[in-house]
């Protein structure tokens, strides 16, 4: 029938983030609540996005999902616990054009349709799943006409993924650990807006575009189980680090920006290395970037570019300004020309370079 025959679609567009104050460990794992605050930079929409439409019709005979075009299942624990929270909050619908009206009751018995797509390789960690989860919350909160604000969505997004709360913020964010057992204070904040510090170029240099060998979470609990140095770091490191990237962030003072985000960086790997059995994310190539970026920091009279890794061996390269950005291209296509054996390709995270 004509009333049966109507779809509504939401379509939400959501870029990855990158930690510069890493989250690795988790105190619960169902609800997905970290052992540390972190701090994160999320990236330009242009570049390493996640565009997620979502659909509802009647005709719909259950949940399903699409990712890169294919079909994915939705039966794992984290995209059931995004759906049934979102869910939850859904209130009336009207689409006057489309003669539809749903009700707050109806959302619990209509089935949705979910496409997404990575503009970058998926699970090479890039983050890919933060930008997912993210996109997904988002898109399904407005067409459910969802009234919790950012915050408050971050806190189911999490629930997908961790890194995935930081996503719903532009700029720099910060995902507040929470004392809560049931995690209802565990969510992101946005600690500056995305026009605060515009100088910063963001370049990627994506040594391995392959699939990580350790998932993060497995990784993680792994790590939970067997470091000494994760307790000491998230007890006594991360706070007072947390403190400073604020202020670094607030003054827009790239010296202790730069110090700050590559010992992070630097630390979250050992503690990698301090779980048993290790983990090695960064490869040879990985740490020749490290040395290249540190030794131009030390020839000039203050640091013009920061790394950061993440699970995996690409390196997130962030310089000073667009100066430093041009610099620093030319350093590593000099020592990995294009078409090298080290490196995949480059990803410039500004659209005006
Ligand atoms: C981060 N990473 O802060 C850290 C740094 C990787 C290294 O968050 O298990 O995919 O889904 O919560 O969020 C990657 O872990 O892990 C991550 P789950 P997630 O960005």
């Amino acid at each position: 029938s004509q009333q049966q025959s109507w779809v509504l679609m939401v379509t939400a567009q959501t870029p990855t983030n990158i930690a510069v104050i890493k989250y690795w460990g988790k105190r619960d794992e169902t609800l997905i609540l970290p052992v540390n605050d972190s701090i994160s930079v999320t990236l330009d929409p242009n570049h390493l996005c996640t565009t997620t439409t979502v659909s509802v019709s009647p005709s719909f005979q259950q949940d399903r999902m699409w990712l890169n075009g294919k079909e994915i299942s939705l039966s794992g624990g984290r995209f059931q616990s995004c759906l049934r929270e979102i869910r939850a909050r859904a209130c009336d619908v009207e689409d006057s054009k489309k003669g539809v009206k749903i009700s707050k009751e109806d959302w619990s018995k209509l089935h949705v349709h979910i496409a997404s797509y990575n503009n970058f390789p998926t699970a090479a960690g890039l983050a890919s799943s933060a930008a997912g989860f993210a996109c997904l919350v988002y898109a399904l909160g407005k067409l459910m006409n969802v009234k919790e604000d950012e915050s408050q969505l971050s806190a189911i997004a999490r629930q997908g993924s961790g890194s995935a709360c930081r996503s719903l913020f532009g700029g720099f964010v910060k995902w507040i650990m929470g004392k809560e057992e049931n995690g209802s204070d565990s969510l992101a904040v946005q600690l500056a807006d995305e026009k605060h510090w515009d100088d910063l170029v963001i370049v990627i240099a994506v040594v391995s575009s392959r699939q990580k060998e350790t998932s993060s979470t497995s990784g993680m609990r792994e790590t939970v189980e067997t470091s000494l140095l994760l307790q000491h770091r998230a007890k006594e490191i991360v706070p007072k680090r947390i403190l400073q990237m604020e202020e670094a962030i607030r003054n827009r003072d790239f010296a202790s920006f730069s110090q700050l985000t590559c010992t992070d960086s630097n630390q979250f790997h050992a503690v990698c290395l301090d779980t048993s059995p290790p983990i090695f994310y960064m490869n040879d190539t990985s740490h020749r970037i490290i040395s290249i970026a540190e030794k131009w920091n030390r020839s000039e009279e203050s640091p013009q570019v920061a790394y950061t890794f993440d699970a995996g061996p690409n390196a997130v390269l962030i310089a000073r300004n667009r100066k430093a950005a041009t610099l620093l291209i030319q350093r590593l296509l000099y020592y990995f020309p294009p078409n090298s054996d080290d490196l995949d390709s480059y990803i410039i995270g500004d659209k005006s370079l």
